[in-house]
C-alpha cells in the first residue's frame, strides 16, 4: 500500500473557541497549530482562517499572512478552503485562489449542512473551476454526498483539471452522507481509475473512518474542523488527533508520507 497522507483540518468555519479552547483562530495560533501538526506527521494543512473577532473569513490578506509563515516554517502542502462558510458568496470563497496555493478544496454539489444549505450550483461550479485553472491550483474534490463524484467528473469531461484527481470524502455531516463502512465502500467504487482519496469522518465518526481509510489504502483527514473530541467527554488538540492517526497507521502497517512524498503521490508539480 502507498504511504499514508495525513491532512490536518485545523480550524474550519463552524467550531468556536466556546466549543473548545484548543481551536486556533488568530494567525499566530493557526501557524503554531500547522507547525505542530506537520511535526506530528501531517503532510497537508487544510486551511481556513478567521477574522479579528474569530469569525470565518476568506480574506486574502489573512490567508497570505498565515500561508507565508507556514511556508517559512514547514514544507507542508497548503490546501486552502474554497468552501469557506455556509452563506458566503462564490466570489468571497474564491479569494485565496489568487495566492496560487499548491492545492485548494472544491465541493462539487449543493448539500444540506446542519441547519443550513451549502450552495454549489452547476453555474457556480463552472466559476470555481475557471478560477482554479486561472491560477493553476490543483483541486481536492470535497465529496459530502455520493453524486458529487459524478459532478466532479462532469467538470473533468468539460476539460477542467486534466491529470491526477484527488477526492476527500467528508462523511457524517448532518444532511449529507452518513459515515458508515458500507457508504465509504460505495464512494470508493465511484472513483475514476487512478484517483486517490482520503476520508474525513465528522464528530465521533472521525476515528472509525480514519481507521477504515488506513486499512482500505486511502488517506486520512483529521482535526478540530471535523471533530473536537479525543474520546467521549474529552476535548482534543489538533496535534493529538494527528498523533493518534500516526500511531494507528504504524500499528496497521502503513508508513507516513512526508510532504515531498505526498506531492509525488498526488502529482503536485511544485
Ligand atoms: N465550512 C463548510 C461549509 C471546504 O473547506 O472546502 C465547507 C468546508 C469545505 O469546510
Ligand atoms: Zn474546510
Amino acid at each position: 500500500m502507498q504511504k499514508l497522507v495525513i491532512t490536518a483540518a485545523l480550524v474550519g468555519a463552524e467550531v468556536t473557541k466556546a466549543d473548545t479552547p484548543h481551536l486556533p483562530v488568530t494567525p499566530e495560533e493557526i501557524v503554531a497549530a500547522a507547525v505542530e501538526a506537520h511535526e506530528a506527521g501531517a503532510s497537508i494543512i487544510h486551511l481556513h482562517v478567521r477574522d479579528a473577532e474569530g469569525k470565518p473569513t476568506q480574506d486574502k490578506a489573512v490567508y497570505r499572512k498565515v500561508m507565508e509563515e507556514i511556508e517559512r516554517q514547514t514544507d507542508a502542502i497548503i490546501q486552502v478552503s474554497t468552501g469557506g462558510a455556509v452563506g458566503m458568496s462564490p466570489e468571497e470563497r474564491m479569494q485565496p485562489l489568487s495566492l496560487r496555493p499548491e492545492m485548494a478544496t472544491l465541493t462539487t454539489g449543493t448539500v444540506n449542512f446542519g441547519d443550513g444549505v451549502f450552495m454549489n450550483t452547476p453555474e457556480q461550479l463552472l466559476l470555481f473551476a475557471e478560477e482554479f485553472e486561472r491560477y493553476g491550483v490543483r483541486p481536492e474534490f470535497e465529496v459530502f454526498d455520493v453524486g458529487m463524484v459524478a459532478n466532479a467528473m462532469r467538470l473533468v469531461e468539460r476539460g477542467f483539471f486534466t491529470g491526477h484527481l484527488h477526492f476527500d470524502f467528508v462523511m457524517g455531516v448532518p444532511g449529507a452522507i452518513p459515515a458508515t463502512a458500507e457508504n465509504l465502500l460505495h464512494l470508493i467504487r465511484q472513483l475514476p481509475e487512478g484517483a486517490t482519496w482520503s476520508v474525513a469522518g465528522v464528530g465521533r465518526a472521525q476515528l472509525p473512518m480514519a481507521t477504515l481509510g488506513i486499512l482500505l489504502g486511502g488517506h486520512v483527514r483529521v482535526g478540530l474542523e471535523d471533530n473536537i473530541y479525543y474520546r467521549k467527554g474529552e476535548l482534543a488538540t489538533n496535534t493529538q488527533l494527528v498523533q493518534r492517526v500516526v500511531r494507528l497507521a504504524e500499528e496497521l502497517g502503513r508508513k507516513i508520507a512526508s510532504p515531498q512524498e505526498a506531492r509525488q503521490m498526488l502529482h503536485l508539480t511544485r
